[in-house]
């Protein structure tokens, strides 16, 4: 990874309940969760449990023909595999039977479709390796954002010509190995790269008080609703400045970006 500027993820050994809950939690970065005994799903999951005891039930998973997926333009298709074909040809790196190509690569997310979060997430790597880079919700200014997703999908050799402001944003890096934790606080951006087949369990769970959240949000992943009215109203804002001869759009449109930033600026200090 090049381009940005480096951060560490802390990393905690053998910690219990109450220590993340009142040392850990409370910090609201990243941290890395080591030696936490999960059972024996991190010896047992492997691939050939899997396929002969995860049934043959439809999965709809992702497909793509590079390990970057991308959630705004869609270089990947949905395809539809019984769960125990999709999780051997996952393993394999080159396939027999395909739909794009070869060494195409697949991704099965059992929860929603949306990866926008909201909410706090524990990210449980069960098996498998994974590289995740997380950025801090400040730094959205330098992520080159469209909605709530990133275009800078190459994060190795990012192109800081077409991206130039992500050099001013922090990336904070770390490796997961099989049985290590890793706790994603609400709003922060996470790219993860697996290194092999693995097998990824997150727990999400809202850490706003309930009356911030959508109570029609089966799956958790809307924005609380004060957010959700206040982007309808920038819309709203944005499309009557339209009513607007150029120059004098120009001029308020940056007059509304002052008065948001002094706003942000003085909840900082
Ligand atoms: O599947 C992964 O590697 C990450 C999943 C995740 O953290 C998410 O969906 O927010």
């Amino acid at each position: 990874m090049e381009g940005c500027r480096k951060a560490s993820v802390a990393v905690f050994n053998h910690v219990d309940k109450q220590t993340f809950l009142h040392k850990v939690y409370p910090l609201r970065k990243p941290a890395v969760l080591k030696g936490i005994y999960l059972g024996t799903c991190t010896s047992k999951w492997t691939v050939d449990y899997l396929s002969t005891t995860g049934g043959n039930q439809e999965v709809k998973v992702h497909v793509a023909s590079v390990p970057q997926m991308d959630f705004i333009n869609k270089n990947f298709i949905y395809r539809t595999l019984p769960f125990d074909v999709f999780v051997k040809r996952a393993a394999e790196a080159t396939h027999e039977e395909y739909f794009i190509s070869e060494e195409e690569k697949y991704y099965l997310r059992s929860l929603g479709e949306d990866p926008r979060k909201v909410m706090d997430n524990l990210l449980i790597q069960v098996t498998g390796r994974k590289r995740v880079i997380l950025f801090s919700p400040q730094d959205a200014p330098y992520l080159y954002l469209t909605g709530d997703k990133s275009e800078i999908l190459d994060l190795n050799t990012p192109d800081l010509e077409k991206y130039p402001q992500f050099a001013k944003a922090q990336c904070y890096e770390c490796q997961l190995e099989p049985g290590d934790m890793l706790f994603i606080p609400a709003l922060w951006f996470h790219n993860t790269l697996a290194k092999e087949f693995g097998v990824g369990v997150n727990i999400f769970w809202k850490h706003l008080p309930s009356h911030f959240y959508d109570k029609t949000d089966t799956y958790g992943n809307k924005d609380p609703t004060a957010a959700s009215r206040a982007m309808q109203i920038l819309d709203r804002a944005l499309k009557t400045l339209e009513e607007l001869p150029d120059e004098y759009r120009d001029f308020y449109a940056r007059r509304m970006v002052l008065r948001i930033q002094n706003k942000l600026y003085s909840n900082h200090i």
